[in-house]
């Protein structure tokens, strides 16, 4: 290997040693480089050489400069691409359908512990239950029961959540963005009441997904259930080898 690296063009070399090092982790998301002067006197190199790495490394998306200021290193592609955290409305007009929603519940209860436990509540503390049948140009895909605690967004009754996205609800009204969630998705199939909700056969195959989102802090915000018509829904996700390093 080292021979052959030795036959690389230096800018691949240099590029080669920057990458490895985002990919370590021994530079983080926003540290910033040293310049073009700097490392060409590093590694013996003309500022040009330098500079071509640098340029096939913002074009791929490991680095990132802000005029003025220097070179830094990009926020893992992780982020960019993986699952990104969208909400149903937005996730359905990207793909070029009409998102509808008809609110079959709305009512405040009293969490269960399991419930309790996920959303890191006190025993007094109820949630709002929300209840949506959510149709993609006009047909239903999926039923959702979302779970938030009430401190969080007293007041969400009034909203028209048949016509509003929840997820720009919680941003627009209550200030709460939410920044990650853990997802976890099972095969089941469908009961009476959701076959019948669905317009699919009673035992028709659907896919439950379940959904706890936090804010940046890690304080968990909104507990998710969701069941898709899996003959109308498809998850896909995005893999990275190295995941775990970047
Ligand atoms: C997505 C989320 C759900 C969230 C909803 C908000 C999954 C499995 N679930 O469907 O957790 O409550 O979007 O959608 O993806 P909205 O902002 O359009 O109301």
């Amino acid at each position: 290997m080292a021979e052959l690296k030795d036959t690389l063009p230096i800018y691949h070399q240099i590029k080669q040693i920057i990458r490895e090092k985002i990919l370590t982790n021994e530079l983080k998301p926003d540290d910033r480089i040293p310049s073009e002067i700097e490392m060409a006197k590093l590694y013996g190199v003309s500022r040009m050489t330098v500079r071509n790495a640098l340029n096939e490394l913002v074009m791929e998306g490991y680095l990132y400069r802000v005029p003025g200021k220097g070179t830094f290193v990009a926020r893992p592609r992780i982020e960019r691409s993986f699952a990104l955290l969208t909400g149903f409305m937005e996730d359905m007009r990207q793909k070029g359908l009409r998102p509808s929603s008809k609110l079959l519940s709305l009512k405040q209860i009293i969490p269960d512990s399991v419930l309790r436990k996920r959303l890191k509540l006190l025993p007094n503390e109820k949630v709002f239950e929300i209840v949506r049948l959510r149709y993609a140009n006009e047909e239903p895909i999926v039923i959702q029961a979302s779970y938030i605690p009430v401190f969080f967004c007293p007041g969400i009754e009034s909203e028209n959540l048949e016509i509003s996205s929840l997820y720009d609800i919680l941003e627009a009204k209550y200030q709460l963005v939410l920044d990650h969630a853990q997802q976890r998705l099972e095969a089941t199939v469908a009961d009476e009441k959701k076959a019948q909700l669905l317009g699919i056969k009673i035992g028709a195959p659907l896919l439950y997904i379940y959904r706890l989102s936090f804010l940046a802090n890690g304080t968990p915000v909104e507990f998710v259930e969701s069941w898709y018509r899996s003959d109308r829904y498809a998850f896909e996700v995005m893999l990275y080898k190295n995941l775990n390093l970047r």
